[in-house]
């Protein structure tokens, strides 16, 4: 199995090839039921995770299917009825990222320069304890601290040049839009279904829970020291939420590097 423990996050990251099969048990450790849906995966019905389909406590079950899917950024959570959201939120996810050799032959951004980055809001004081209140069930659990990888108040140093980031809004009901502080464009290579026909140049992206973006983000030209940050820009045309900026990841350019990757058709 390729279960890859990445950047401290609580969640275990695969990565695979499109046509290859994947086998994989889990143990239920936990002390309530609990299983796994591949979201955004083609999967028979059987293997994704359905509500009932649940692995009791001490139980195992083996996932075996095989990876249909286009190259592009997928993830998985917990789907338990009546469970899904609790364990989601205390942080039950991680990546399932596909790639082809002719994904790898467009020689994007790979390795420690190909960055998953999972963004969720957290209630930090008190735990990780899931208890909605009324407006919780009605509207959706926010949480006033947004963590990345699950990690709070984030800083990721980065050299000159190109990476890829791959955006997953991992959080219960809080919906972003990514935009960088210079206002730099950036471009979007991929969504939800893969990588796109061709980049498109943004200046923001807008993410609901369970989303993905896969994009660009050029470091090149800026000094070493300098500070770029991720964060919400506002939304003023959405009533409840967006209504704040916030950030939600800092990166400080910490070395000069070649820049070279490229960005097909970009
Ligand atoms: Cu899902």
């Amino acid at each position: 199995m390729l279960w890859v423990w990445r950047r401290g996050y609580s969640g275990a990251n695969h990565s695979d090839t499109t046509g290859r099969r994947v086998q994989s048990g889990i143990a239920n450790n936990l002390s309530e039921a609990t299983n796994i849906h591949w979201h955004g995966l083609e999967v028979p019905a059987e293997q994704d995770g359905y509500p009932t389909d649940v692995t009791a406590p001490g139980g195992s079950f083996q996932y075996n299917f095989q990876v249909k899917n286009r190259p592009g950024t997928y993830w998985y959570h917990p789907h338990p009825d009546m469970a899904t959201a609790s364990q989601a939120w205390r942080g039950l996810a991680g990546f399932f990222l596909v790639t082809s050799p002719e994904e790898e032959n467009l020689y994007l951004p790979s390795g420690e320069y190909d960055v998953p980055l999972v963004v969720q809001d957290k209630r930090l004081d008190g735990g990780l304890i899931y208890n909605p209140d009324t407006d919780d069930r009605s509207i959706g659990m926010f949480g006033e601290s947004i963590l990345v990888n699950g990690t709070a108040g984030p800083v990721l140093e980065v050299a000159t040049r190109t990476y890829r980031f791959r955006l997953l809004n991992g959080s219960n009901a809080r919906i972003y839009n990514f935009a960088l502080s210079t206002g730099a464009m950036f471009h979007l290579i991929g969504s939800d279904g893969g990588l796109l026909d061709a980049p498109v140049a943004v200046s923001s992206v807008l993410l609901a829970p369970g989303e993905r973006a896969d994009v660009l983000f050029d470091f090149d030209g800026h000094a070493v020291g300098s500070e770029i940050v991720l964060a919400e820009q506002p939304l003023r045309r959405y009533g409840t939420q967006g209504q704040q900026a916030f950030y939600i990841l800092k990166f400080k350019v910490a070395r000069q590097e070649i820049n070279n990757t490229t960005c097909p058709l970009c």
